[in-house]
């Protein structure tokens, strides 16, 4: 007898008895551009929504080259080690990994990437970014349905992505190096303000007197920060990904955040808001992909747009005109 493997209920079992195989079809369900796929796997996720919520969110953000491999491999195998179950989702829009991604890495999550408290899974890849981050959204969701007690999601340090996994996560750590002054200025302010955890990584050998300093730097800047929560200020730490040292610090202040903000109400208040504010998006979103596939709307697109280019129309009057054609019907 052949059963069909994407078999909505089938799915949602393996899911529930932590089934690899069935987590990791029901995320590329989710990533699926086909409209049948990502029905089923908002079928799948609508019916597993009890079962979700109840792990830590880690993101992890950090310039290239930071550690952040480094250190989600130690970190990772740390949070194992004391009985979790642990996965790995990464947001990258821009690909710059070929391929692979974060799995293209492995040699640098060698021990976590074997063990099997451990999922991960890599970014979905190319795309706007919206997108990307809707569908780590869904596999986060997915993750913790299957078990996985604590999800860590990581970004690259560029662009847009930190505020989109920011948005998806309870607490916001971000990676820094031991170099000194010039490197605080780089880090935008934006981003630091997101962090409600500075680590500065690479506290080892010749790099531990330039740790000291930076961490010192970064505690004296993210005090003149606007904190995000009352019953939380932002801490800097000091690690070394590759010594462990610092690790287990880190580990003991993710726990301590989270009974923080969880007393205070905060934790809930911010997750209804990060659920609104997901609504709201997919609602924009979907908004956008039926204007520009409406049969009404579509041919005139380039036109509206030329018009608009060449000051024949304002983009006021072009966007009016077009969306009056799309709600006419
Ligand atoms: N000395 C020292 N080197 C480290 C530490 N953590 C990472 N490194 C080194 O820094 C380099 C970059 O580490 P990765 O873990 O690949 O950094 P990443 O942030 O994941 O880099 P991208 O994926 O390219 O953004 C590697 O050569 C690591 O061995 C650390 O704690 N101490
Ligand atoms: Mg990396």
């Amino acid at each position: 007898m052949t059963r069909d493997p994407d078999a909505a209920p089938d799915l949602i079992a393996g899911i529930r008895n932590g089934d690899r195989r069935s987590l990791a079809r029901a995320i590329t369900l989710a990533e699926s551009t086909r409209a049948d796929h990502r029905e089923l796997a908002d079928e799948v996720l609508e019916t597993l929504l009890p079962d979700t919520g109840r792990s830590r969110r880690i993101g992890i953000s950090g310039p290239p080259g930071v550690g952040k491999s480094t250190f989600i491999e130690a970190f990772g195998t740390h949070i194992i080690d004391r009985g979790h179950r642990l996965a790995v989702l990464a947001i990258d829009p821009s690909s710059r990994r070929t391929g692979g991604s974060i799995l293209g890495d492995k040699t640098r999550m060698a021990e976590l990437s074997h063990r099997e408290e451990a999922f991960i899974r890599p970014s979905p890849g190319r795309g706007h970014l919206g997108g990307v981050a809707r569908r780590t959204r869904e596999a986060m969701l997915l993750c913790e349905a299957a078990g996985f007690d604590v999800v860590i999601i990581e970004t690259i340090g560029v662009g847009q992505s930190e505020v989109a996994v920011a948005d998806m996560v309870d607490l916001f750590t971000l990676l820094v190096s031991p170099a000194g002054g010039d490197e605080l200025q780089g880090i935008k302010r934006g981003i630091m303000e997101l962090a409600d955890l500075v680590v500065v990584n690479k506290a080892d050998g010749d790099l531990a007197a330039a740790a000291g300093r930076s961490r010192a730097d970064h505690a004296a800047a993210v005090h003149l920060l606007r904190p995000r929560w009352q019953a939380w200020a932002t801490e800097v730490m000091a690690c070394s990904a590759l010594t462990g040292l610092g690790i287990e610090e880190i580990w003991d202040a993710v726990g301590r955040f989270i009974d923080a903000v969880s007393a205070s109400g905060e934790l809930a208040e911010a997750r209804s808001r990060q659920a609104t504010a997901w609504l709201w998006s997919e609602i924009s979103d979907t908004l956008i992909d039926r204007f520009r596939a409406d049969p009404g709307v579509a041919p005139m697109l380039a036109e509206a747009e030329a018009a608009v280019a060449t000051g024949r129309h304002t983009p006021t009057h072009a966007a009016r005109m077009l969306l009056d054609r799309f709600t006419a019907h």
